[in-house]
């Protein structure tokens, strides 16, 4: 099916010929295609260079302009140039780049029955029914968007491996060699997610990693896989988490379990992703002392320098579960030895379903300065995209999967402003004052969607499973250790070392930052702390009313948003979706601010100092 909605080139969502077979074929294709429009004297000349690899360089002279590096350099010069000139920046006469990050991964979350799990634009892109089935059109579309912006791996299936998906590396390895045949001409790898148990679907009596039966049995895989795909960039593996299996059942640690099946992938080039999002997911509500987002650093930290050079710990950008707003992970921060990949969620599973408006980078950004210099050498994040008509459902949502690349190939380059202006420029191509107002309203949304959900950084106030919507109490005696313990006086857990102690796995800045309540930022002061209904923020007003406010600030936002947005001159196929979900928006940040005030207004009994309408 051909997508009638407009992406940040304008021709990303035609279809590419199937007989382009290599990145410099594709790039030749895309300036053929685009400069007759965007600049048609220009002449670009390709210069392959055989020691390069992604990296490329832009030169112009009176001549007209050279793209040279290896195949993929090439092609991401050749988008950088067509983006360039999209956006009607001026050319420097010399330009260079270089990605930060060697891995910059999707990873999708897709089962073999084309569901997807956490998944806001459809069904999968791969699957349905059980088996592969898939439009090579639409695939093309997806290699092509990912290369634009510097994406170079795909894992295709769902990290919770869902029967009959463990067949991929097993029955299926013809039509797993067909996708990877399709993405190979966009520079982009394709990625499986593994089941830990998976040889004892295969006669072997046990999946320890210490068997060596298990060893030779991921060995002969690897060898069957690799003859298949050779260029497969490897496994993804989430175990011992959420009832997944993993080494745990046999009395082994994390690096021993990742280290036996990185060892099988070694001779073929691959490496092994490993997830570190570990935690005791049984946990009793009236246990006070287990503080969940301290697993991840207790289970992997005291293995730093333990993990084979091919493995990658893949940890969450926050210590939790992508919730509207944390911390950096601290593990991000401890293991010098290790190579680390962070994962952010593109899929706006807590963050508002690609119904509301919830643009990322500002939460980049945030944890990017909290990372300084460390061991992260890959990025990954969890795909927004499906077969809807619009790939991400949400058109706005694409200004996600965008930046994402950008971030992902530099994220000293990839500002909150630049990214969200770049995007709207080359999607919309809006006069100044309709682009300010896209431009604003997605720098703002984060914020706002904020205000009308969970207050300070109190996490986990949404309708369990679903994730959307309110439901202050719904997860509050769940064993999934997430926990607001609010009464009539106090909301909040004590992290900082005279409560669970979890900010102590901080270095010693971040961890004084947050435990001081006079510098822990406003907005994560409920994540680190216990406070009274009565404390008093910085700006004097007390604690209930900040959370009152900030509901009817939310709610307001959302009012003035769906009054900007009518006025825009959206085209019509994204008019529709945009309309219609930004009016489901508002419903449901009316329902976030009622639900919230009314549930604070009956706990403390504390009335709203504006006199505004709270139910009781
Ligand atoms: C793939 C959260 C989500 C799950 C997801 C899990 C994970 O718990 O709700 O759907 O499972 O994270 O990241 O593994």
């Amino acid at each position: 099916m051909r997508d009638q909605h407009l992406y940040w080139l304008p021709f990303l969502a035609q279809d590419v010929p199937a007989e382009l077979t290599d990145p410099i074929q594709v790039a030749r294709f895309e300036l053929d295609l685009a400069l007759p429009q965007l600049a048609p004297e220009l002449q670009v000349y390709l210069a392959p260079d055989a020691d390069a690899d992604e990296g490329f360089s832009i030169l112009r002279n009176d001549n007209g302009v050279t793209i040279s590096g290896g195949p993929r350099g090439i092609l991401y010069g050749a988008y950088k140039l067509l983006m360039a000139l999209a956006a009607g920046e001026s050319l420097p006469r010399s330009h260079s780049q270089q990605p930060k990050y060697a891995l910059r991964m999707i990873n999708c979350w897709d089962n073999a029955d084309g569901d997807i799990e956490r998944g806001y634009s459809g069904r999968s892109l791969f699957f349905e029914s059980g088996r592969f089935d898939y439009d090579p059109i639409r695939l093309r579309q997806l290699g092509r968007l990912m290369a634009s912006v510097g994406l170079n791996v795909l894992c295709i299936n769902n990290v919770n491996v869902r029967n009959p998906a463990h067949r991929l590396i097993e029955d299926w390895l013809p039509e797993l060699a067909d996708v990877a045949a399709i993405f190979r001409p966009f520079g982009v790898k394709l990625m499986v997610s593994i089941d830990y148990s998976q040889p004892m679907r295969h006669g072997v009596t046990t999946a320890d990693p210490l068997d060596p039966q298990v060893q030779a049995w991921w060995n002969r895989q690897c060898e069957v896989v690799y003859q298949a795909i050779p260029d497969l960039a490897g496994f993804l593996v989430k175990a011992d988490s959420e009832h997944r299996p993993g080494p745990f059942t046999y009395g082994r640690n994390h690096a021993e379990g990742a280290n036996m099946l990185a060892r099988a992938l070694k001779p073929h080039g691959g490496k092994l992703i490993w997830r570190c999002f570990v935690y005791n997911c049984q946990q009793d509500w009236r246990d006070a002392v287990t503080d969940r987002p301290m697993a991840a650093y207790q289970h992997y930290v005291y293995l730093d320098g333990q993990f084979d050079d091919n493995v990658i710990l893949q940890v969450k950008n926050g210590p939790f579960d992508f919730q509207v707003r944390e911390p950096v992970s601290p593990t991000l921060l401890a293991m010098p030895k290790t190579n680390l990949a962070i994962e952010w969620q593109l899929a706006q599973e807590y963050t508002g379903h690609q119904i509301d408006i919830y643009a990322m980078m500002g939460m980049w950004q945030e944890v990017m300065a909290d990372l300084g210099s460390n061991t992260v050498m890959a990025m990954a994040a969890v795909s927004n995209l499906g077969n809807d008509d619009c790939i991400t459902g949400h058109p706005f949502a694409a200004v996600n999967l965008f930046g994402y690349g950008l971030l992902a190939w530099n994220p000293d380059e990839a500002d909150p402003e630049s990214i969200a202006r770049t995007w709207a420029k080359l999607t919309y191509r809006f006069g100044q004052a309709d682009e300010d107002t896209l431009v604003n309203l997605l720098l703002e949304s984060r914020g706002a969607y904020e205000k009308y959900t969970a207050p300070l950084g109190i996490c986990w106030m949404v309708v369990p499973h679903e994730h959307y919507g309110p439901s202050p109490d719904g997860y509050e005696y769940q064993a999934w250790g997430t926990y607001h313990r609010a009464n009539r006086d106090a909301i909040g857990i004590d992290r900082t070392a005279s409560g669970t102690g979890y900010a102590e796995q901080y270095p010693a800045a971040l961890r004084d930052r947050y435990s001081n309540l006079s510098t822990c930022p406003d907005e994560l002061k409920l994540w680190f702390h216990r406070l009274r209904y009565d404390y008093v923020m910085p700006d004097g007003r007390t604690l209930i009313q900040r959370i009152y406010d900030d509901k009817f600030e939310g709610y307001a936002w959302v009012e003035e948003a769906e009054q900007k947005l009518s006025s825009l001159p959206l085209p019509e196929a994204d008019r529709k979706l945009v309309m219609d979900r930004i009016a489901r928006q508002k419903r449901n940040a009316r329902e976030w601010r009622d639900v919230l005030n009314t549930f604070f207004y009956r706990l403390s009994g504390v009335e709203d100092a504006r006199g505004r309408k709270i139910y009781d």
